[in-house]
């Protein structure tokens, strides 16, 4: 059995070197060796994508190879998420989940949405780019506690604003939650949002206490 840093490894150099094979069998060796799942999710696969974005950063690798990774990345992970233990088959809440309008980014979106129905959450995934408009008719249409925002670029973020407006102005028992790579947790205060996670593996706490602290007021 292999060590766990060596298969997470493989997983990060399998997503950095579009490797969809090899990110599916070094998926499939983290199984076999029982270590967790998610484990291979934030620190194999998610931090190749890192070192992808540095890549693209430093112009090694554009657009069409980002997204032969993020192919291969799709690989790990389907062969990871049927062993990511759900906690409960109760409905915690339900969350409108989306990117931001004129981002298309939605690989950490997906990641969030799937730990968040692993959470127990029922989640409305109304896809990338966005319109305000799309949250609003989604907001009317359901009965939600929560509507979770991502955004990837500082431009698109900036968008967050309004949206988190327009949201407390329809609907001000509705809690949002707001990340993406360049929100932190002093923008997230700024734009007026209820909770931020840097990383999925937080999301869940992180909409629970949400939920929690917009229920009670
Ligand atoms: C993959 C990628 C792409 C892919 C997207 C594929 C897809 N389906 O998503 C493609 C190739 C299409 C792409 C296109 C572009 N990209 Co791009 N892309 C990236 C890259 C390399 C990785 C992003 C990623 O998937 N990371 C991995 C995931 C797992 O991490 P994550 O998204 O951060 O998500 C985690 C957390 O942030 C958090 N989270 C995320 N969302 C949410 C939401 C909530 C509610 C919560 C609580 C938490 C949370 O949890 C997630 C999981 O842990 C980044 C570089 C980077 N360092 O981020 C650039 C990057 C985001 N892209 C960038 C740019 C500029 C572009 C383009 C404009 C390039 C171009 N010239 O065409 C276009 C944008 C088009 C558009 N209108 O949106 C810039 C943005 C710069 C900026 N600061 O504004 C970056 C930062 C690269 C760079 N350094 O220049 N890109």
């Amino acid at each position: 059995m292999l060590p766990l840093e060596e298969i997470l490894k493989k997983l990060h150099d399998a997503v950095v070197g579009f490797d969809e094979a090899g990110a599916a069998q070094a998926a499939r060796l983290l199984i076999e060796g029982g270590y967790d799942p998610l484990e291979g999710i934030m620190h194999g696969l998610s931090t190749g994508m890192d070192t992808v974005g540095a890549l693209f950063k430093q112009q090694e690798y554009f657009v069409p190879e980002v997204l032969l990774c993020a192919e291969a990345m799709n690989a790990g992970m389907e062969v990871l998420r049927p062993h990511l233990q759900a906690s409960s088959t109760r409905t915690l809440g339900t969350i409108i989940l989306g990117t931001v309008q004129g981002d298309v980014h939605d690989i950490g979106k997906n990641i969030v949405k799937m730990m968040l129905e692993i959470g127990g959450f029922d989640v409305h995934d109304l896809g990338n780019n966005v319109p305000h408009k799309r949250f609003a008719e989604e907001l009317a249409r359901t009965d939600a506690d929560l509507v979770g925002v991502s955004a990837m670029m500082t431009t698109t973020m900036m968008g967050m604003r309004s949206l988190i407006g327009m949201v407390k102005e329809t609907k001000p028992h509705v809690g949002v939650l707001i990340g993406g790579a360049p929100v932190t947790r002093e923008i997230a205060k700024m734009f007026n949002a209820d909770g931020y996670a840097d990383s999925a593996a937080d999301v869940v706490g992180e909409a629970k206490r949400v939920m929690a602290a917009v229920k009670s007021a």
